[in-house]
């Protein structure tokens, strides 16, 4: 695999990608934006405002087929966040995002790093979380490296720097060709309390690595947002938190490109969501304009109904499309139930593809309302003028350190107003308080881009310190230490024996999270209270011999008549691939293909129910236009109604020189529909027609086996639609080519 491109048949090798990871070394560093089009690129039939270059390789949306498989990608970076706690199963898992349109991905943490006091190398993985180990983070970046040649597109790999580790942390990133981090010194403050001197000190070294490696950097304000008991409310705060990162960076030599605010609407439904958020948004871009803005996804309020958080998510796509974004998170409808699953993040990508796209150049025809005395304006006004006093009550009361001992943050009041619920901290504590050290007077550390600056002795002049030792690890690679796992039980080697090689080869299991984890989930509606439709559904799923089954979801449709439940449960089996029968496949023809095929050569057909058989309705669907019916591919149709008699059908396709007959049979009673068939045959061969004429059947019993077996070219059972039969029609028409073409011709 190594240095060849991925094949599309091709399975993600791990050990592949494993082999040989201690001289692997990162192609560039830094982040890339997206290659914006034009407005008015054209792609397909639609001309665009906001798109980017196509991927070379990609999954379209499903409804791309009505339009000619084009697949579209807005103009902003579109992220998704990966953390299953195993690195082996997340990259086959962003090789999913990517073919979707992911181009920034985020692993994310479940365990909390900042709680670790130092750099974790030789680390197993997946052990209460996912910390971040230079083997993780190297396989990674090697894997997306195949990842984006596929797609033909840059991939950014992101993840956090904090804790008292943060500045280590840094330097792996800069060194692993990392480009993006989450880093802002007021998450350590505020929610992991690392002593605040500490964590601003930390935050110098950390943003210097980051600019030297050229990453975007996120901040942290959207945890204000999550952890304010309402969220609402927190939004002067939020502002100021921007502020003190934005100019924090700036003054660390970081550029305005690379610093990118991580907002959120406060908001979702039932709250009047647009007119609470969208003052915000805009507010929030005039006075950060020329900084970066990453538009996550209000994460606080989903439970475990993934509609509710599709919609939610939906309603922050189009706040994105209404103000702006240059980074669009996508957070998995799933998130608020479970460690995301693989087709989740897909999920979430698609959502955020199909509105962005679908938005595409609105702010062209609807323009915000931003006259002095509307609503918008006047809610955007105050919102800034709480933050401004906010930032200067802080200013007054002594900075930033004073204002966090006081407990100004997170406060549940919205400013003014204050709550006394704010997270206060202690300037003298904390963890890691009283570590910082003055520099000495000859500090030197031999080292570029970190640990601030050297106090070199005089007449020694170096245009970068670590000439002085040949190199240091960022100028030269090949001084990294590359430690292994050392675990001998956990580790990826013997994950990947016990889940993707587990049982003979060509056994696979269902998954959702980790290879071979078996999870299957299963949809009931039962007509009975919250409590027993539970207790219901989880008896089912035991029933059925499948193991540890759980419910994550439950809805009630009404109190009495009934309740939704999603449960999920382990299959107990692997299913053997030599064992599976593949029905062949009849793949449709796209709308397009039918409808030139009969615009050049017409098809007509003549359709009946046959014998003492009245249900129409099934034939009717596949003949009407309204349905996605065969007419509406312009292929004439005549219906001679029910209970025709076959003789009948066949005078009237001679009358008309039909190509086909379609012929539809409920009732099986006495093997009827069977003898109808082959009367029908019989007819034909009789009036030396047979070979011009196409013999279609279908009912709800009906199989392909038993049609053709009873003298007709096609049979079509259950679940058929139009575009089955009209792409049947085509086919056969097109390989029996202009010979013969039609009943009476
Ligand atoms: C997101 N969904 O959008 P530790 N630093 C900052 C953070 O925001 C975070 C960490 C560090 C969320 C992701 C929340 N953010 C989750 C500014 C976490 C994580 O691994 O807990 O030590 O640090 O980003």
């Amino acid at each position: 695999m190594g240095g060849r491109k991925l094949s599309p048949d091709e399975k993600l090798d791990v050990r592949e990608i494993l082999r040989d990871l201690e001289h692997y070394r990162p192609r560039r560093r830094g982040w890339t934006w997206r290659e914006k089009l034009p407005p008015g690129t054209t792609l397909g039939p639609f001309e665009y405002k906001e798109t980017s270059r196509p991927l070379e390789r990609s999954v379209p949306l499903p409804a791309a087929k009505y339009f000619g498989g084009i697949d579209p990608q807005p103009e902003m970076v579109v992220t998704t966040e990966i953390a299953s706690g195993r690195f082996e199963d997340d990259i086959r898992r962003m090789r999913m995002a990517a073919w979707h349109g992911a181009d920034h991905i985020m692993v994310i943490r479940t365990t909390g790093q900042s709680h670790f006091d130092g750099l974790i190398e030789g680390t197993p993985e997946g052990v209460g979380g996912v910390p971040i180990t230079r083997k993780q983070v190297r396989a990674t970046r090697k894997a997306l490296d195949l990842i984006e040649d596929e797609v033909g597109r840059p991939i950014n790999f992101h993840s956090y720097v904090s804790g008292v580790a943060g500045p280590e942390i840094a330097v792996l990133f800069a060194e692993e060709g990392m480009n993006g981090a989450h880093q802002d010194p007021q998450y350590n403050v505020l929610y992991r309390n690392v002593n605040m001197y500490r964590s601003f000190v930390d935050a110098a070294v950390a943003k210097t690595l980051m600019q030297w490696a050229g990453m975007a950097q996120i901040d942290g304000a959207h945890n204000a947002n999550a952890t304010a008991r309402e969220a609402w409310k927190v939004m002067p705060e939020l502002m100021v938190q921007h502020a003190i990162n934005c100019a924090y960076s700036v003054k660390v030599g970081m550029v305005r490109e690379n610093i990118c605010l991580s907002t959120v609407p406060p908001t979702a439904p039932p709250a009047p969501e647009m007119r609470l958020d969208l003052p915000y948004a805009v507010a929030l871009r005039r006075l950060f304009a020329g900084y970066r803005f990453r538009a996550q996804m209000n994460t606080k309020y989903i439970e475990s109904s993934t509609r509710e958080a599709t919609v939610t998510h939906t309603l922050n796509l189009m706040l994105s499309r209404f103000t702006s974004a240059d980074i669009q998170s996508t957070i998995t409808p799933d998130e608020g139930r479970n460690v995301p699953w693989h087709y989740n993040n897909i999920a979430a990508l698609d959502t955020a593809k199909q509105v962005l796209v679908g938005l595409d150049g609105l702010r062209n025809m609807v323009h915000l309302d931003e006259s002095p005395d509307g609503e918008l304006e006047k809610k955007a006004r105050a919102i800034t003028e709480r933050a401004v006093l906010f930032l200067e009550e802080m200013l007054d009361v002594g900075g930033y350190f004073e204002a966090v001992r006081r407990g100004f943050f997170v406060d549940s009041g919205m400013y003014p107003e204050r709550n006394g619920d704010g997270i206060a901290r202690d300037p003298d504590g904390g963890v890691a308080a009283g570590t910082i050290v003055p520099r000495d007077p000859d500090y030197m550390a031999p080292v570029c881009a970190h640990f601030g600056e050297n106090h070199l002795p005089e007449g020694v002049d170096v245009e970068r310190p670590c000439e002085l030792i040949g190199g240091c690890t960022l100028c030269n690679p090949d001084k990294i230490v590359y430690v292994d796992e050392l675990d001998p039980t956990d580790n990826v080697e013997v994950r990947l024996a016990a889940t993707f090689e587990a049982g003979p080869r060509d056994v696979v299991y269902p998954e959702v999270e980790w290879a071979a984890d078996r999870i299957v989930t299963m949809t009931m509606f039962w007509p009975l209270d919250e409590a027993r439709a539970e207790a219901a559904a989880l008896e089912t799923a035991r029933r059925l011999g499948l193991e540890e089954p759980k419910a994550i979801h439950k809805e009630v449709m009404h109190p009495a008549e009934g309740t939704l439940v999603e449960v999920k449960c382990k299959v107990p089996f692997g299913i053997d691939l030599a064992g599976l029968k593949i029905p062949e496949e009849q793949a449709t023809l796209s709308p397009d293909e039918i409808r030139g095929f009969v615009k050049d050569r017409g098809i007509k057909v003549v359709a009946a129910t046959v014998g003492q058989d009245e249900h129409s309705v099934g034939l009717r669907e596949i003949l009407d236009i309204k349905h996605g019916g065969i007419e509406g591919f312009g292929i004439e149709c005549h219906y001679l109604g029910t209970s025709c008699p076959v003789e009948k059908l066949v005078n009237a396709a001679i009358e008309v020189g039909a190509d086909a007959i379609l012929i539809s049979t409920i009732i099986t009673h006495a093997d009827v529909h069977r003898m109808n068939m082959k009367k029908l045959a019989d007819l034909c061969v009789e009036k030396g027609i047979r070979d011009r004429v196409l013999l279609v059947a279908g009912g709800t019993q009906v199989t392909w086996d038993i049609a053709v077996g009873s003298g007709m070219d096609a049979g079509f059972g259950r679940g058929t639609h139009g575009i089955d039969v009209a792409s049947f029609l085509v086919r056969a028409l097109h390989e029996r080519g202009a010979v013969g073409a039609g009943a009476a011709r």
